[in-house]
């Protein structure tokens, strides 16, 4: 059997997004979290498949719109990328209204403004059109707080690291410089991925970090590398590590929001500062810190993300059962 799969592929700030706009399974569930658990359990291989090579590569990521299942939303995504299903993701975000928006797919009840259900929860959005185009996208993120604080962690080869695990969205282990790592470029993109494997998997044999509202959003999937910005006008940069081998293109809407908090919960940003957030490659994010709030016993912040995306085209995939790839690989 042939399944069939139409996309528009784009990207934000330099990263992948595949809007998956024809062959979404149907799935059960009362919230998009749910839907996302229907999804992982019966439906992962349209992940793989899409995703992984040789249909995608390490860095793919993207998302399916969905009716919400609330009233006081305008739609739902669930987002797929070669790390899993994310709870949230701000450059898909960014991604998925634009590429929705431009082509039909959305339509606005009040023009300018989305309210968009995502496993973590309910975001509030506001975009800005040029003509036919979408020009920009501000994401008022989920609450967003700091979980750990100075976790000590042994780096063969390398030395001891002192890391804070944040929410954005999905859980980070944040690395910023002291001892042997001075700088993004003093490592390379190649060290970066090859010890951001071994601080994912050491953190998390110390720490498994779990939502106080939502317990199926749990455990370190990212590591952010903090460094000083690169360029005039920026606040920091950073490289994200995720899946087994990607660095973000983009300032990674959801790591810029755990880095914010970070931030905030060590008194480095207050309510309504901006903080402009360079990505490995030199895209921007421009992120601000939009309220103070709570999320279980944690002091957190809502944070919001602003960015764009370009399409690049349209493309037809099939995941043919015949192929010995059909679900995709990882080398
Ligand atoms: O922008 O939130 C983001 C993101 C998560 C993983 C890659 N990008």
């Amino acid at each position: 059997m042939r399944h069939t799969f139409f996309c528009i592929d784009g990207h934000t700030a330099g990263n992948p997004v595949r809007l998956v706009s024809g062959g979404a399974p149907l799935l059960t569930g009362a919230s998009m979290s749910e839907r996302r658990q229907d999804f992982l359990a019966r439906f992962d291989w349209i992940r793989t498949g899409l995703m992984f090579e040789p249909r995608g590569h390490d860095m793919m990521s993207g998302g399916f719109l969905y009716p919400p299942t609330r009233d006081d939303a305008d739609l739902g995504i669930l987002f797929i990328e070669t790390s899993g299903c994310l709870p949230m993701c701000g450059h898909g975000t960014i991604g998925i209204l634009t590429f929705g928006l431009e082509h039909g797919l959305i339509r606005p009840r009040e023009s300018g403004r989305l309210r968009v259900e995502v496993p973590a929860g309910v975001i509030d959005v506001e975009y800005r059109s040029e003509g036919e185009r979408v020009a920009s996208i501000r994401l008022r993120n989920v609450p967003s707080y700091l979980a750990a604080r100075g976790l000590r962690v042994q780096v063969p080869g390398f030395g001891e690291l002192a890391i804070d695990v944040c929410y954005g969205g999905n859980y980070y282990a944040i690395v910023e410089p002291q001892g042997a790592y001075t700088s993004l470029d003093a490592l390379g993109a190649a060290r970066i991925i090859e010890l951001s494997r071994t601080v994912r998997a050491l953190v998390r044999e110390q720490f498994e970090p779990v939502h106080p509202l939502d317990p199926s959003i749990r455990g370190v999937s990212h590591v952010l590398w903090a460094d000083a910005p690169r360029g005039d006008g920026a606040d920091g940069r950073n490289a994200v590590f995720y899946g087994e081998r990607a660095i973000d293109r983009s300032p990674c809407g959801t790591g810029t929001s755990a880095r914010m908090a970070q931030l905030a919960a060590t008194g480095r940003l207050r309510r309504g500062d901006r903080f402009v957030h360079e990505s490995y490659i030199g895209s921007r994010f421009i992120g601000r810190v939009e309220d103070e709030t709570t999320v279980g016993p944690h002091a957190a912040i809502v944070p919001s993300i602003e960015g764009a995306a370009i399409a690049t085209g349209f493309s037809q995939i099939w995941i043919d059962d015949a192929d010995t790839f059909a679900h995709g690989f990882v080398v």
